[in-house]
C-alpha cells in the first residue's frame, strides 16, 4: 500500500435507522480498530432534520482520527463499517443505519471517481460542518486555503446537541436478593442496545474488552407483543449468544426494531480470561419486576432483574 505521512482526517457519521446512538458508537469503536488510527476523538451528538426525501429524523458526528492510511483505502474501511452496521445501499439519500462519509483530511485534495475530499457537501451541510469544526476549529479547506470557520452556516435543521457519551446511563441493581440494572436511552430502538450492553457488563467489564468481532443477532417478537416482552426476548436472545458464543462484549447496536422483530449486532471478542476482566455469571433474565417503558421526560428507560 502507499505510505502517506499520518494527518488528521475527519469523518462525518450520520444514522436515521435503528438504536442511532449506539450505532454511531459502534461505528466509532469499529472505525478506530480497523482504520489503523490513534487519537480518534469524537464530536457531540447532533440531533438533525433530514436532509433529502421525507425519512426519519438523523443523528450526526463527526471522528476525527490520525492515520496514515491513503484516502482511498480509508474510505474502503469506511464502508466496510457501514456493512457490518446493516448499511443496505436503496435511493440515493435515503434512510440508513450508517453512513460514514470522509469529510476532510488536513492539507489534501482528492478529486477522483469515487471520492472526492473535501466532501462536496462539506460547505452546505451544517450536520456535517458544525461537528468537524468542533473537533478541528482551525481546520482550512485546502482547495481555497479558507478556514471552514469562516463559511456562513444554516444552522437551523440541527434541532439539539448532546455530548459524545462513552456508554448509556446505567445504574446497577445489586439488593440482596436481585441483581440487576436500570438503563436509559432516547428511544426504543436505542433502549434495546442500552440493556443488552448492561447485561454484557455485568458478566465482563466492557473497557477491557475491544471491538474486534461483529456478530449478527436477531430475534422475532409477537406484532403485538408488550414493550417490557419485547426487550426479555431480545435481552435472552443476546445472552444465549454470549454464553453459546463465549463472546465478551464491547457495544451492542439494534439494527432495527420492527413490528414482528428485532435485529442487531454484538461487537466483541472470544472471552479470554487472562484479558478481560470478568465480573460474573449471568444465568437468566427474569421477568421479575422487568419493565420497558417512556419516560415522562421524552426518552425510555427498562429495568432488568438477572438470576445470577
Ligand atoms: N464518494 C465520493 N466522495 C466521497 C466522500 N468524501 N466520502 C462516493 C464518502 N463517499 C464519497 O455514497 C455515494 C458515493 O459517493 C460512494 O460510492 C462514494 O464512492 P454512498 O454512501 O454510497 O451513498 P449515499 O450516502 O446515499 O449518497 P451520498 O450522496 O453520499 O449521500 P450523503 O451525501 O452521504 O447524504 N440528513 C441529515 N440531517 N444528516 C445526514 O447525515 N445524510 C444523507 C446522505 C441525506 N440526508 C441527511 C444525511
Ligand atoms: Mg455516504
Amino acid at each position: 500500500m502507499r505510505e502517506v505521512e499520518p494527518r488528521e482526517v475527519v469523518l462525518g457519521l450520520g444514522s436515521n435507522l435503528g438504536g442511532r446512538e449506539a450505532l454511531l458508537r459502534a461505528a466509532w469503536a469499529l472505525l478506530g480498530a480497523r482504520c489503523e488510527a490513534e487519537d480518534v476523538r469524537a464530536s457531540s451528538v447532533y440531533q438533525t432534520l433530514p436532509m433529502g426525501p421525507p425519512q426519519p429524523g438523523y443523528l450526526n458526528a463527526a471522528v476525527a482520527l490520525r492515520t496514515a492510511l491513503p484516502l482511498d483505502a480509508l474510505l474502503s474501511r469506511c464502508r466496510a463499517v457501514e456493512g457490518a452496521l446493516g448499511r443496505a445501499r436503496g435511493e440515493r439519500w435515503g434512510p440508513r443505519t450508517l453512513d460514514v462519509d470522509v469529510l476532510w483530511s488536513d492539507g489534501e485534495v482528492v478529486q477522483g471517481p469515487s471520492l472526492t475530499v473535501p466532501h462536496p457537501g462539506l460547505r452546505a451541510r451544517a450536520f456535517a460542518l458544525e461537528p468537524l469544526l468542533e473537533l478541528c476549529p482551525g481546520a482550512v479547506d485546502p482547495t481555497d486555503g479558507a478556514p471552514l470557520a469562516r463559511v456562513l452556516r444554516d444552522t437551523a435543521g440541527i434541532l439539539a446537541r448532546a455530548p459524545w457519551r462513552e456508554r448509556f446511563p446505567t445504574e446497577e441493581l445489586c439488593h440482596t436478593a436481585d441483581e440487576g440494572f436500570v438503563t436509559r436511552a432516547r428511544d426504543r430502538a436505542d433502549l434495546l442496545s442500552a440493556a443488552c450492553e448492561a447485561l454484557g457488563a455485568l458478566i465482563v467489564e466492557p473497557d477491557s474488552v475491544r471491538a474486534e468481532a461483529v456478530v449478527p443477532l436477531a430475534v422475532t417478537v409477537d406484532e403485538d407483543a408488550e414493550d417490557d416482552e419485547r426487550l426479555f426476548a431480545w435481552l435472552a436472545e443476546a445472552l444465549h449468544a454470549l454464553d453459546a458464543g463465549r463472546l465478551a462484549l464491547a457495544r451492542c447496536a439494534v439494527l432495527e426494531d420492527g413490528p414482528g422483530a428485532v435485529r442487531g449486532v454484538l461487537l466483541g471478542e472470544p472471552l479470554d480470561e487472562d484479558r478481560h476482566r470478568v465480573r460474573g455469571a449471568v444465568k437468566a433474565i427474569t421477568f421479575h419486576g422487568l419493565e420497558a417503558r417512556p419516560t415522562p421526560e421524552g426518552g425510555w428507560q427498562a429495568r432488568v432483574i438477572v438470576d445470577v
